[in-house]
């Protein structure tokens, strides 16, 4: 049966410091098949992601970079292989994206601040201690690690300075409680290392404010201070659900306690610090905190800094997104870390893709459309004698979707594919047991055993097809279209009983779903690739696709292209477009053009300058001013914005040569 209720799933927001990495996007494409497998389930789902876009770290890049905070966060979040762009091209289905400089997020945090500290729990004092600006956090001495952040390694700095703090110290019993006698924290593992790593040696009261940059949200009753980055971090999941504002109305309609899912590294965040805010503010702590495990390369973990970035662009470009969404959640069971490597992917779109499923599919389809004309006749669904690998393959499929939702419900999406993939090697071995090229030869006799066995085949593919919806949206859309399911049969309810699938469905042997790679030439483009986006560091460049439609070459003779050069150049009074040029074309008589190009250029700098003119337009007016010609110029677009240079030649080239 279908399930009803409310599911709400949030990932970690973001910091867009730097390109996001394949290991923030493991993080998210886990996320979103949770979500997609609580919609397929009938649940009503509201998934959230976003960006963390505060701090000392993000306003210390933002002044490298010549721009404000703002204006550099919005070019990471907005602006073109961004984060957005990229959870777009990953087909991640968040309902909502905060993003902790929005108003109503700012005017959330400011609330809840300020009930912290008008129920006692808020109170100022000095803080003395490490901060390490990488990481955003405060440390004790006895937490650090050779007098180093634990968390990242790097060297930690003094500090001190008038400060709020929360009283986390309060909490502790009841969050030891949370950790120890309830499921809220998993994997349990992570239970230990809380308990051992930060209950045990005792929690101390936590420093929630800074003096010492401006990048972040302001106390609204002592605007010295800016808002600690977490507790304005952590908070983003219940701001987004209209928690302390008004743009949204979804916390009051039972929306909360949600699933967080983390990486291990900011559990302690969520295990601890985020349930004892919760508890300050007499609100629920989450549903569940999920500690997932890194993505390892080279046994450490993915970051900019050590140069080991994998771009998931460049891979989703190579290899497609859902086979790179597959991979992820295939490959590397979700609570432990996992080492990643281009080979590993392709090694899975290989065996699992295009070898297992692709051929489940391509040769069932093949058979069908051979041997039936693609479609199979009616009363083909059972078999009066059933053999033994009849049996076998339906047993398999009749368990396969209780086996898969305990999977999923437990947060382990690897093991959920591991149970699909066995039946869809079952169902490849039933071919092999049942050999259809043999019992084609005695058509038309054999032909409803043949049938039978081909409609297992087709059903057991319907079956795998809804199951891996929520990791592979589109190829599934499409494996529905060749093996003729139709919307009523891809359903959850459909996915729980043998034999939802119309004996009489149309099949269609379409497009190959999942090509084979070849690894040595997937990887050697893979380095090409990796090696232009690191040369130049900059986003790509676009430019209009090229004409195809041809120009005869009489049409294309008759156009007269000089070069001409700037005398002088004005401004046209009252249009921010406009520059008119007055150029020497070589005839002795001056040559007045105006081109729409003002934005781009100072007319002072082109004055002398030898351009490239087409002069034999008919004359047009503009502004009450004659123009008689064209400048050529050269257009693309970078970072969003569109650029023009004019064409310029060398000066050996006198007014009026013409171009040829
Ligand atoms: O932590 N493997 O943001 P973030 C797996 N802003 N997961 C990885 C990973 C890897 N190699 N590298 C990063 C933050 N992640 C905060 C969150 S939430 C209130 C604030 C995961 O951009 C990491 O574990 O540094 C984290 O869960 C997420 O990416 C975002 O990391």
């Amino acid at each position: 049966m279908s399930e009803t209720g409310k599911f709400y799933v949030t990932t970690p927001i973001y910091y867009p410091s730097d390109k996001l990495h394949i290991g923030h996007t493991y993080c998210t494409v886990a996320t979103d098949a949770i979500a997609r497998y609580h919609r397929l389930k009938g649940e009503q789902v509201l998934f959230l992601t976003g960006t963390d876009e505060h701090g000392q770290k993000i306003e210390d890049k933002a002044r490298q970079a010549g721009l404000t905070p703002k204006e550099f966060v919005d070019r990471i979040v907005e602006g073109p292989r961004g984060v957005r762009e990229l959870w777009k091209l990953m087909n991640i289905s968040n309902d909502r994206f905060i993003r902790t400089t929005d108003d109503y997020h700012v005017q959330s945090i400011q609330y809840i601040f300020r009930k912290m500290h008008d129920n006692g729990d808020i109170y100022k004092g000095v803080y003395r201690g490490k901060y390490c600006k990488p990481c955003e956090s405060f440390w004790t001495d006895s937490q650090l690690k050779d007098g180093c952040c634990p968390d990242c390694g790097r060297p930690v700095a003094d500090a001190q300075e008038e400060a709020y703090f929360f009283r986390l110290s309060k909490y502790a019993d009841r969050v030891r409680d949370l950790l120890e006698h309830t499921d809220f924290l998993e994997p349990r593992s992570r239970v230990n290392e809380m308990v051992k790593n930060f209950l045990d040696p005792g929690l101390e009261d936590l420093c929630v404010s800074r003096t010492s940059f401006t990048w972040g949200i302001p106390v609204d009753f002592d605007p010295g201070h800016v808002v600690y980055v977490w507790v304005d971090a952590l908070s983003n999941y219940i701001t987004a659900l209209g928690y302390g504002n008004d743009r949204y109305h979804d916390y009051d309609q039972g929306w909360w306690p949600g699933v967080n899912i983390v990486g291990k590294e900011i559990v302690r965040f969520h295990a601890i610090i985020w349930p004892a805010m919760l508890m300050s503010l007499g609100e629920p702590v989450p549903k569940k905190v999920f500690g997932h495990g890194w993505l390892l390369l080279d046994g450490g973990k993915m970051s900019k800094s050590k140069g080991n970035v994998v771009d998931p662009y460049l891979l989703a470009e190579r290899f497609g997104v859902d086979a790179l969404r597959f991979f992820l959640m295939r490959t590397f069971p979700f609570g432990a870390d996992g080492s990643f490597s281009n080979e590993l992917l392709i090694q899975t779109i290989n065996t699992d893709l295009a070898n297992d499923l692709g051929n489940l599919v391509s040769r069932t389809t093949a058979m069908v459309g051979k041997y039936f004309d693609g479609t199979l006749p009616g009363g083909c669904r059972e078999w009066e004698q059933p053999q033994t690998c009849d049996r076998q393959l339906r047993e398999q499929a009749a368990g396969l979707r209780e086996r898969y939702r305990q999977a999923m419900d437990a947060y382990a999406p690897h093991r959920a594919l591991e149970e699909v993939f066995a039946l869809i090697q079952r169902a490849n071995k039933y071919i092999d047991e049942t050999m259809p090229w043999a019992l084609a030869k005695d058509l038309p006799g054999s032909a409803p055993r043949l049938a039978h066995v081909l409609y297992n085949l087709l059903e057991a593919t319907r079956l795998c097809g809804i199951l891996l919806t929520p990791f592979m949206p589109q190829s599934m859309d499409k494996l529905f279209g060749q093996i003729g399911v139709s919307p009523q049969q891809r359903t959850w309810d459909s996915a729980g009983a043998w034999g939802g699938l119309s004996e009489t469905a149309a099949v269609a042997k379409g497009e190959n779903l999942f090509p084979r790679v070849d690894v040595e030439q997937a990887l050697a483009e893979l380095e090409r690739a990796e090696q232009v986006a690191q040369g130049s560091g900059k986003p790509p460049v676009e430019v209009e696709p090229q004409l195809t439609q041809p120009v005869d070459f009489d049409t294309f003779c008759r156009s007269d292209f000089r070069a001409v050069k700037v005398k002088d150049c004005q401004r046209v009074k009252k249009s921010e477009k406009l520059l008119c040029f007055t150029l020497d074309d070589g005839t002795g008589t001056d040559r007045q053009i105006l081109s729409g190009i003002a934005k781009y250029y100072q007319p002072e700098q082109l004055v002398g300058k030898t351009l490239v003119a087409i002069v034999n337009l008919p004359p047009r007016k503009m502004m009450g001013l004659e123009s008689n010609g064209m400048l050529i110029s050269a257009v693309h677009t970078q970072d969003g914005e569109e650029r023009l240079n004019l064409i310029m030649v060398d000066d050996a080239i006198p007014a009026g040569a013409k171009l040829c």
